[in-house]
């Protein structure tokens, strides 16, 4: 095992992988934050998207086939996808391809995951991989797949599905898997309503992460019969939990190599976690660190001018601390707390942003104050608008979730876009 895990032989598995991003989802949790983009484009840590960690993964482990498939509201991330990361592709070996349902083989759109790669079948057969990485899109996680494909060959398997210890509270969002003792999956339940802990433990259950490895001819064998015939076309739903009697499904933990601790993962999916994993990364040393020379998050960055920050003397006003401001603010006598600005967000004087995560390109006018918010990509929030601070005012204007963050889109307050 030791030999088979040498760099070289890991590289060769990576060399030889395709990995298949799926794309397409609408992640309705997002509430209007995926009312106009998908999920994996909604812009995350001040200058990312979702997207780009999993790339960004492929690329750092040395997988540079890739093809990305794409659905729902697809335009800012083809749009994205073909400024930041078609460069890669210097020649046919290394790519990322989109491959948007367009009904080459059926008449129907992606049914759901696994007949989105079904309807890709021939495309995969064209690259002629050994392994297929399938990889969800709207997760935050810094990832080397370089071991999970070498531990997948070793253990003889025909899928590997990615996984991770979940809170019980949580864990009926997740696919929930049993395994034995040499980490063969034994049962696989998609999001049960009432689910039970993992052996050993009380409070934790052991979820898919949405990550698959099949071996090239397994795929083409489960998919091929499966996905057509089964009634939602998904792979946690009804391919995985179709082959645990008949094939060789293996668990992977996902985990520190060198703590054995569970590694960082986020499902960004509802507008809570999406915040607090925003706002996670303004502490002083994050779980998650986008500084990492080692494990770099590669994303499309736009040509934009160093931050600036403006004192007003004569009203001795302007701080910012304990926050993240990106390329091309302006934040100019305001006071900023605990808050991640993205790319060209402007916040004038005499407002106070507090625990919030404003999207790119957002205006905040003077003698505002807003806290435990999400203000999307071009909103202009008028003078002295207040938000965050009385739940009922802010739910008649605003989504304002069960802990009380607030989001606002450019659609609430009337707005329309005007991209420049
Ligand atoms: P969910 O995340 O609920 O569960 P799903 O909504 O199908 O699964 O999304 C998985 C990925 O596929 C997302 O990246 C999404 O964008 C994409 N996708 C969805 N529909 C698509 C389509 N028609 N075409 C292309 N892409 C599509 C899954 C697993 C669970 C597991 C969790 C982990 O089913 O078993 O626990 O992921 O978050
Ligand atoms: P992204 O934010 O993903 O880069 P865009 O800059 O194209 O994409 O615009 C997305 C933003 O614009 C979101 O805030 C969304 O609310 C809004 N938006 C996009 N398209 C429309 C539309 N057709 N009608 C209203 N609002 C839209």
């Amino acid at each position: 095992m030791q030999e088979n895990a040498s760099p070289r032989y890991v590289s060769r598995l990576t060399r030889n992988t395709l990995a298949l991003i799926l794309a397409g989802g609408r992640g309705t949790r997002l509430k209007h934050l995926t009312q106009w983009r998908a999920k994996p484009a909604v812009p995350f840590g001040g200058k990312f998207r979702i997207i780009d960690f999993p790339l960004s993964n492929c690329v750092n482990s040395g997988i540079r086939r890739i093809g990305v498939l794409t659905q729902y509201k697809a335009h800012s991330l083809i749009r994205h996808i073909r400024q930041g990361w078609s460069s890669l592709r210097a020649d046919f070996s290394e790519f990322v391809e989109l491959l948007p349902a367009q009904q080459r083989i059926e008449t129907s759109w992606y049914l759901g995951t696994a007949d989105a790669v079904y309807q890709s079948l021939d495309i995969v057969r064209m690259h002629n991989p050994e392994l297929v990485l399938i990889l969800a899109g709207d997760h935050v996680y810094k990832m080397d797949y370089g071991p999970l494909l070498a531990y997948h060959v070793e253990k003889g398997a025909d899928v590997t599905v990615g996984c991770i210890e979940v809170p019980l509270d949580e864990a009926s969002a997740f696919g929930l898997m049993n395994i034995n003792e040499d980490n063969q999956v034994v049962r696989f339940e998609e999001k049960p309503a009432d689910p039970t802990p993992m052996p050993g433990s009380q409070t934790h259950s052991l979820a898919s992460m949405g990550i698959y490895v099949f071996n090239r001819e397994f795929m083409f064998k489960a998919l091929g019969v499966d996905a057509r015939t089964s009634s939602e076309h998904d792979f946690g739903k009804d391919i995985i939990p179709s082959l645990i009697d008949k094939a060789q499904v293996y668990a992977y933990p996902f985990r520190d190599p060198a703590t054995g601790d569970q590694s960082y993962w986020r499902d960004v999916g509802t507008v809570d976690a999406f915040w607090r994993a925003n706002l996670e990364l303004v502490e002083v040393t994050p779980e998650l660190n986008l500084c990492d020379r080692e494990w770099p998050i590669w994303t499309f960055q736009e040509q934009l001018p160093p931050a600036k920050f403006v004192f007003d003397e004569d009203q001795r006003r302007g701080m910012v601390v304990d926050s993240m401001v990106s390329g091309g603010c302006i934040v100019a006598g305001a006071y900023l707390r605990r808050s991640v600005l993205f790319s060209s967000v402007v916040v004038d004087e005499r407002t106070k942003v507090q625990d919030s995560v404003i999207l790119p390109e957002a205006r905040i006018e003077p003698g505002c104050r807003i806290s435990n918010a999400v203000i999307d990509k071009h909103c202009r929030i008028e003078a002295g608008t207040v938000i965050g601070e009385d739940p009922e005012e802010d739910a008649r204007r605003f989504h304002v979730t069960d802990s009380g963050v607030v989001l606002v889109t450019p659609d609430m307050l009337g707005q329309e876009i005007h991209v420049v």
